[in-house]
């Protein structure tokens, strides 16, 4: 399973925590041997399986090396790299893109200051704690701060909402070239992650070099990173890395099940797989409980699966997993025991409660917004303008007065739709606010007469944890509350946002029959995955809102979709997949 070039990052990962430790020419032993195994023409992993003499055949690789390549290759870890991983926990990547930045140099900054991450680089140059350290002085350390910004900008991964789409265009450019079968997203995308590192897609085609010379010519793509018979690389104008695989159709099972990931869920497989006497890969599943018999002679496993995903998983008796559940937290004990969740659909979803009109920060009127949400294909609608309160932009959010008024225009939408012929229902909400205290920035009479009040935190986002809980339950458990909105108010990539303890939270959102939010908005996605999967163990309720500001956001709800599916949410636990009727029966 692990390719050549898997093996020759770890031993480069071994070459660089060898160098951090101060330790002489085995980091330059390494190296070479990276490169080597790197540059293999046969895949490593079949001389792991005659053993350590076959791989050390391969130049500058000795026994020492051989032997960790094959303990890797059968067990997916290598016990001197663990403990060196442990030794130096250490984002090596992130440190060492800062210009001027080595192993040496992070190795001595984690030994003196406990640098870990780009976080602590930039803590410690600016307290000029890094000119302290013998070997440094105040030249290096400003060089460092001024590295610092760009290798982390270089860093961030990419929010869902763009890599998405971008791999979409991808995937159907690929599937319009004549010698293309099938084209498939992989990765962290295919897997719905909330931010990517980068775009993956596979293409089945019996004409690699066809299909690689279209992808590089594609309209996104300015500048080619690396390109082979089989796979290219390539980067679009807005810095997004997309790499291609192109494989044989009877393997596109196999390598769309070995390239979505994670890779995390894909060692756990491979475990299921060694312990039935089976070995996956990205060709296939293969039957190797004959291979080494003397009597059969045998050599290599026949293969028993690989032209479809399903059939990977089949092979080892598992159903198929959702690509969002694979990141081995449970999803392969749950398959085998035949309790996997029945995840939420995108076409479950009935409505939104949770849009904003020109009545506040919004782009369009409430007459728009909901014909925006009628052409989506929903049955209703709540129009939830902010209120007015700290945090809310520019002054935008209603006083009571303004939120009364409102009402009357509600009313004169809801004709206006029904002339049209359009059934949708339009609810009058409010977007009110959380204050540091949890107590809401709107009058309690004037909810009363709202259809449904969300209620967010839009200011004191910097409070720590248990302040911060205590404000957030108070606000679930105020009487007027129907959804907690956007309970973090992280901005992905920009501001971490609360921190709350998210049992309390979903206990108390579950006994007070207040909904949490999944904000659909690919820059929140607040609830995140790893606190809705809480909030379904708890038993509490998600809205799903994609906090709309024009009415093209309505679309966005997919992602609100994922995030809940990597939650491991089911339709019965999201309030927006209910009908009108049921989200009414919720409301009062
Ligand atoms: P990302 O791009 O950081 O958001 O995350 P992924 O999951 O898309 O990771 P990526 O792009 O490095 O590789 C795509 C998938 O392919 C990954 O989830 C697992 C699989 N894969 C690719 N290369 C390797 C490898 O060398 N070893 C293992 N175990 N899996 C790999
Ligand atoms: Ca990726
Ligand atoms: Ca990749
Ligand atoms: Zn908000």
């Amino acid at each position: 399973m692990p390719t050549n070039d898997e093996l020759a990052t770890l031993l480069e990962e071994m070459a660089d925590l060898l160098d951090a430790k101060d330790v002489e020419y085995k980091p330059t032993a390494y190296r070479r041997a990276a490169e080597n195994v790197r540059e293999h023409p046969k895949p490593i992993e079949e001389l792991a399986a005659e053993g350590p003499d076959a791989v050390a055949e391969i130049d500058r690789v000795g026994d020492a090396i051989a032997t960790k390549l094959v303990a890797y290759v059968e067990t997916g870890e290598i016990e001197e790299l663990e403990t060196l991983r442990e030794e130096l926990p250490v984002d090596m990547a992130a440190l060492t893109s800062v210009e001027g930045v080595g192993p040496k140099t992070v190795g001595t900054l984690y030994e003196e200051l406990g640098v870990t991450d780009l976080d602590d680089l930039e803590t410690a140059a600016r307290n000029e704690e890094i000119r302290a350290v013998k070997g440094f002085g105040p030249k290096t350390e400003q060089n460092i701060l001024d590295g610092i910004d760009f290798a982390r900008q270089a860093h961030e991964r990419t929010l869902l909402g763009k890599a998405r789409p971008l791999g979409e265009a991808a995937r159907a450019f690929l599937a319009g070239i004549d010698a293309v079968d099938e084209a498939e997203l992989a990765g962290s995308n295919r897997r719905w992650k909330e931010t990517i590192g980068d775009v993956d897609v596979l293409a089945a085609s019996t004409d690699g070099e066809a299909v690689v010379d279209a992808f590089l010519d594609w309209e996104n793509s300015t500048e080619t990173i690396e390109s082979g018979p089989t796979k290219a690389s390539l980067r679009t104008g807005d810095g997004v890395r997309v790499d291609l695989r192109v494989v044989d159709p009877s393997e596109f099972g196999a390598a769309l099940q070995y390239f979505t990931g994670s890779r995390d869920h894909n060692i756990h497989l491979r475990n299921v797989a060694i312990d039935r006497e089976l070995k996956l890969n990205e060709y296939g599943c293969f039957d190797v409980s004959a291979v080494d018999d003397p009597d059969t002679g045998q050599r290599v496993g026949e293969r028993v699966a690989g032209e479809t995903e399903a059939g990977m998983y089949e092979a080892l008796d598992l159903p198929l997993i959702p690509p969002e559940l694979r990141e081995n937290t449970g999803e392969i004990e749950a398959a085998r025991e035949g309790s996997l969740p029945d995840l939420v659909t995108e076409d479950a979803i009935r409505g939104d409660l949770h849009a904003h009109s020109e009545w506040s920060d919004g782009d369009a009127t409430v007459e728009e917004m909901a014909l925006g949400a009628a052409e989506f294909g929903h049955d209703y609608l709540a129009i939830t303008d902010h209120a007015e309160g700290p945090g809310v932009f520019g002054n935008t959010g209603l006083a009571a007065d303004e939120i009364r008024e409102q009402a009357d225009a509600i009313a004169d939408a809801r004709d206006a739709l029904a002339d049209a012929g359009h059934g949708l229902e339009l609810l009058h909400g409010v977007e009110t606010n959380v204050s540091a205290d949890g107590g809401l920035s709107t009058p309690d009479d004037v909810l009363a007469e709202l259809d449904i009040v969300i209620a967010s935190p839009h200011a004191a986002l910097d409070q720590d944890r248990e302040p911060a809980t205590d404000r957030l339950v108070a606000a679930i458990e105020h009487p007027q509350t129907d959804i907690l909105g956007h309970p973090t108010g992280r901005m992905i990539n920009q501001r971490p946002g609360l921190s709350p303890d998210i049992d309390r939270l979903a206990d108390a959102a579950a006994e007070s029959e207040t909904a949490l939010e999944i904000n659909a908005n690919p820059s929140r996605l607040d609830l995140r995955d790893s606190a809705v999967r809480v909030a379904v163990e708890a038993g509490a309720v998600l809205a799903i809102g994609t906090d709309a500001h024009r009415p093209g956001a309505f679309a966005e709800s997919r992602y609100g979709v994922h995030t809940a599916r990597r939650g491991w949410a089911e339709t019965d636990d999201v309030l927006t997949a209910r009908d009108i009727d049921g989200v009414r029966a919720f409301l009062d």
